[in-house]
């Protein structure tokens, strides 16, 4: 890979992106890289949690330079929606490590994942409007849903980059911590997820994402009924209630 890079670090995936001259813009290879990344990781089972983030600046959009000159088609070539959609559906949590700018198409990407953990000195926003565009890799979608219509329509809008601060003011982020300390707790956070039951976890980011987008109230809560059920048919759920009934801690299988 050229413009990422990829490590585990125990049962944790945590890419990079790595075009620093750029301040870390997407342009199509890296978001071809992120792709085919991606498919590998859905494959791998070892995987339990995945971190995104770049060293001193997670993404400062996409790369400008690559689109200013496309038509449609060619705009709709990109395979951001596509390739972020795919982190969305990862069955896997998923943490955002935000460092220095997270830019529209790369603020997107940090909406692809369950969790953003932010620096003090993290910048977020959506800048599309101040080059004749508008997010179009999820940001009208989830940005909406994650902070309500009308303080997405305010990021969306005047295209105002936001501090750390307000950004969890806002919900937009989960936590701020000093710069120094972000991977060291994004990876405390990690390790926590790892420990907990696979299976439920999974069947948990499932339901949620479903109720979420599922417009008729009672059918969410039937979604949730079956599947709050079905996790009886796991060694897992044995597992937890025995340990807890037994006063020790469980040890789970993902089964
Ligand atoms: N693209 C290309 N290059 C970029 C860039 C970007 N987004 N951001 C920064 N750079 C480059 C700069 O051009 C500069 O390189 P040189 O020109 O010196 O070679 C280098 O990084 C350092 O940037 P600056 O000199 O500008 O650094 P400053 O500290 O002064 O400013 C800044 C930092 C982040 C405030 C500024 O660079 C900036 O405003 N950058 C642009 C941010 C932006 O507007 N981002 C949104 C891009 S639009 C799609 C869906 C969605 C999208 C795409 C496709 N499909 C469905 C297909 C997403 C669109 C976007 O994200």
């Amino acid at each position: 890979m050229k413009n990422l890079s990829f490590e585990m670090i125990g049962r944790i995936g945590v890419v990079r992106i790595n075009r620093p001259r750029a301040l870390n813009a997407l342009n199509k290879p890296t978001v071809e890289e992120l792709d085919e990344l991606i498919e590998k990781i859905k494959k791998d089972s070892e995987i339990k949690v995945l971190i995104i983030g770049s060293d001193n600046n997670f993404a400062a959009g996409a790369d400008i330079k690559g689109m200013v000159n496309c038509n449609v088609e060619e705009a709709k070539d990109f395979s951001f929606s596509k390739t972020f959609q795919k982190i969305y559906n990862l069955e896997i949590p998923t943490i955002a490590a935000i460092d220095g700018y997270a830019l529209g198409g790369g603020l997107e990407l940090a909406l692809a994942c369950d969790f953003r953990i932010a620096s003090t000195n993290a910048k977020v926003g959506f800048p599309e409007i101040n080059l004749g565009i508008m997010p179009g890799a999820g940001g009208t979608i989830r940005a909406p849903r994650l902070l309500g219509v009308s303080r997405a329509k305010e990021l969306i809008f005047f295209g105002e980059m936001i501090s750390a601060d307000r950004a969890e003011q806002m919900g937009l982020v989960n936590k701020i911590v000093e710069q120094e300390k972000l991977m060291e707790v994004v990876m405390e956070w990690a390790e926590k997820l790892c420990k907990k039951p696979p299976v439920a976890l999974r069947v948990a980011k499932k339901t949620i994402d479903a109720g979420i987008s599922e417009p008729k109230l009672n059918y969410a809560i039937k979604i949730e009924y079956e599947n709050w059920a079905d996790l009886f048919n796991t060694e897992d759920q044995k597992e937890g209630m025995r340990a807890f009934i037994e006063k020790r801690q469980p040890i789970y299988q993902g089964k």
